[in-house]
């Protein structure tokens, strides 16, 4: 009886995700979308830790979610050095979109073709018959306007019809693409009429019967997302106020999304980075609501995130995978310690806070065909601090360490999707040097 009680009591308790719910990588500019599979999917910018300004912003990965708790990063699908018609220098591959039509995604990001960046936007199209891998990267929307015009919205209406919008600065156009997605008719491009305030991040979407316009405004220093509503999805559009505050960062940029009964609002703040630039920017969603006319209720800014949907026991399911010790090694694998760091007692590595130090974990296995594989890092950490990733030849920059409490505290958990050779050969290298953080283990979990 009494343990009846105690399980009906845990079950009672509501289990939230966190926010940002993406914490081992810098993330922005989330658009969320759900897809035939019954998941819901985010398709957010990149921040590269260590930032330049917006500039090195150079690739995406994608998350994704079946209960709004635990959360898939899907890996990288898109990097600028593929894009053949891109800026040579690199960089800038800004907010994206996504999009489904006829058994294919097209995967819509702004991206400059010259040196002087800013007068040289396109709308790239990257496209794949997976929801969020095996992308080819194509061409880009001809005929739109280049000069400080990003931030690809676009929207599906109920009746097949497929709409892109962009814009930034004070314009923002929208208008009709083809079936083929890849080009607009270019008749139906206009510029969107009624927003107060209009400065980046267009998103429409539809509820009710009515269209909703989301945008960034220009509010100094840190910007606000507003809204405007019609009954047709060109506008002319009402406005209605701001529905987001500022998040403590200075761009905003967000996503509006329905998934498995509820409403949600998907933005970026700067809570873990806290560097009172907008640069190392993060992920978060919380619950939209509205009003019984439709308007939008201002959106309570959560550290948990809302609770699991309906179904699911929002409790964080372990990553399956195979483990490798950070201090001994694993079978099949082995780790070694480099300079300054100490594998202690045989449990775990410190010292992973010296220049210089690093923890190699070799003969990894990368499964027969190779592929993606979600690497977790199993850490204690006393606060914040970070470890630069290399993946065989790939620099995955860093990923974040969250505090767990203390040094050795050993409930941290960060993860990163990478790319594995087939075979056992496989080099994972952990460098140190960005604050204490003592790693007790990896946990390699393939995703193909
Ligand atoms: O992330 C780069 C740019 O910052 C986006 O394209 C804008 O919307 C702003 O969030």
């Amino acid at each position: 009886m009494r343990l009846l009680l105690l399980v009906a009591l845990v079950m009672s308790v509501p289990c939230f995700a966190q926010n940002p719910f993406v914490t081992s990588i810098y993330t922005a500019d989330p658009s969320a979308h759900v897809w035939a599979d019954g998941r819901l999917y985010v398709y957010p910018s990149h921040d590269i830790d260590p930032a330049r300004g917006c500039d090195l912003m150079d690739r995406y990965h994608v998350y994704s979610t079946d209960d709004m708790v635990n959360w898939r990063d899907e890996g990288e699908i898109l990097n600028a050095s593929q894009v053949s018609w891109g800026r040579k220098e690199g960089g800038f591959m800004w907010a994206p979109d996504c999009a489904y039509k006829n058994g294919t995604y097209y995967f819509y990001y702004p991206h400059p073709s010259e040196t002087k960046w800013n007068n040289s936007w396109k709308i790239g199209v990257a496209t794949s018959k997976k929801p969020a891998s095996d992308f080819t990267p194509g061409g880009y929307i001809e005929g739109l306007k280049g000069n400080s015009m990003i931030d690809p919205c676009v929207f599906m209406d109920t009746d097949g019809t497929a709409y892109l919008y962009y814009g930034g600065g004070s314009n923002v156009e929208g208008g009709k693409l083809k079936d083929n997605m890849v080009e607009v008719e270019a008749s139906t491009m206009q510029k969107m009429e009624g927003l107060v305030d209009f400065h980046e991040a267009a998103w429409v979407f539809k509820r009710n019967g009515i269209y909703y316009f989301t945008y960034a405004d220009n509010n100094p220093k840190q910007n606000q997302l507003r809204y405007a509503t019609s009954k047709s999805p060109l506008g002319p559009w009402e406005y209605k106020g701001v529905f987001l505050g500022i998040t403590g960062c200075d761009t905003n940029h967000g996503s509006v999304v329905e998934y498995k009964g509820n409403w949600y609002m998907f933005y970026h703040n700067q809570s873990i980075s806290n560097t009172g630039k907008g640069n190392l920017r993060s992920i978060c969603v919380d619950l939209l609501s509205f009003n019984d006319d439709g308007t939008i209720q201002l959106v309570k800014q959560t550290k948990t995130g809302p609770p699991p949907v309906k179904g699911k026991p929002g409790k964080l399911i372990d990553p399956a995978g195979k483990k490798y010790e950070a201090a001994s090694g694993a079978v099949g694998g082995s780790a070694s310690v480099a300079e300054n760091a100490t594998a202690s007692a045989g449990k775990y590595v410190t010292g992973l806070n010296s220049q210089g130090s690093t923890l190699t974990f070799s003969k990894v296995d990368g499964g027969k065909k190779g592929g993606r594989a979600t690497i977790h890092v199993y850490y204690a950490a006393p606060v914040y601090a970070k470890l630069k990733l290399q993946v065989n030849d790939t620099d995955y920059s860093f990923i974040n360490t969250l505090s767990s409490g203390g040094a050795i505290a050993f409930t941290g958990h960060t993860a990163i999707t990478v790319r594995l050779k087939p075979g056992k050969d496989n080099v994972i290298l952990l460098a140190g040097g960005n604050g204490e953080v003592n790693v007790d283990h990896i946990q390699v979990s393939p995703l193909d």
